[in-house]
């Protein structure tokens, strides 16, 4: 796939989920750093940086997109001929793929070990990194009995009941305006991120803060399936995340709703991170408050520019 059809794909959300945007994003790189035919460093880099503009531009909100691509791009301003950065750029795309899927799996071992035998488990959206957690939990023998929410207006919710399914586990969809009346009969909810701000906040799909609020107020464990490269270095350099809206014919159909009306389509919020009781990563679980730190120690090398 060239890079436009990548950022068309993740534009038009053939290509969702916030790790698969960023995997598939390295890829596109590293096929376009093997694809360049050129002898000119300089024309090389060009060509380079436009296909990452491309990708950064497909979608605002998760920060693992820009992760990826940073990722992908680490220690090229040294390399010194076509070949050489064709070969760290591909080495780089490697190691971040290899390293993300990796990170999939040691959540799914870390997660498990916070979830006891038929414990009722609540996810929101479609987040591979939650489905880890439940997926282990279930091979562990602990038989999560798993309700998965709606997710409109992409109705993600589908997606993670056949992924579910398709894992042996059969779960219960509810619509989404169901989550609180159901709070009382859930022992734990496993959501995914979009982006970790540097104040432990969660970005994640739309809905997910009104599911925290109630998890909260019925002292219902809320936990975050997250891989490093969901936290934001930007966030620690004073950036806000911008909370992508898309277009109003993803809610309603032409002619269902008066002339006139307004159509709201925020497909993101933000969740405070005192309703978040712990965020598992590759590097272990740990509490929102150490956002800051898994920045500094996991990302926060690859940024240092940022502060001048
Ligand atoms: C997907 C979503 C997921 C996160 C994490 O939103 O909000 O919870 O991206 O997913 P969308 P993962 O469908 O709009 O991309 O754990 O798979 O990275």
């Amino acid at each position: 796939m060239s890079l436009e059809e990548i950022a068309t794909g993740i534009r038009s959300m053939q290509i969702r989920g916030a790790a698969e945007i960023a995997r598939r994003a390295a890829e596109g790189l590293k096929q376009a750093a093997q694809s360049y035919e050129g002898r000119d460093l300089q024309e090389m880099r060009a060509f380079m940086e436009a296909g990452k503009e491309l990708l950064l531009a497909s979608r605002p909100t998760a920060v693992s997109l820009w992760n990826g691509v940073q990722a992908v791009f680490k220690g090229t301003a040294m390399v010194g001929s076509v070949e050489e950065l064709r070969t760290r750029i591909t080495r780089n795309a490697d190691d971040f793929i290899v390293r993300s899927k990796g990170a999939v799996g040691t959540i799914g071992r870390f997660g498990s070990r916070r979830i006891r035998p038929g414990d009722r488990v609540l996810t929101h959206c479609n987040s591979k990194a939650a489905l880890s957690i439940i997926i282990q939990a279930h091979k562990d023998g602990k038989r999560p009995e798993v309700y998965a929410t709606e997710s409109r207006p992409w109705r993600q919710g589908l997606l993670t009941v056949r992924d579910l399914s398709e894992a042996g586990i059969n779960s219960t969809l509810i619509v989404d305006s169901a989550a609180r009346w159901l709070m009382k009969d859930i022992d734990i909810v496993i959501v995914g991120a979009d982006t970790i701000c540097s104040n432990g906040a969660l970005i994640n799909k739309i809905g997910t803060a009104q599911i925290a609020l109630a998890a909260h107020e019925a002292r219902v464990p809320f936990l975050v399936a997250a891989e490093t490269f969901k936290f934001s270095p930007k966030t620690m350099y004073g950036e806000l995340v911008e909370i992508e809206e898309r277009d109003s014919s993803e809610v309603v159909k032409p002619g269902e709703v008066p002339e006139g009306t307004r159509i709201l389509n925020p497909v993101f919020d933000a969740t405070p991170a005192e309703y978040i009781d712990a965020i598992v990563t590759e590097v272990g679980v740990v509490p929102p408050s150490a956002a800051y730190e898994i920045i500094v120690k996991e990302l926060g090398q690859d940024y240092i520019f940022e502060r001048n």
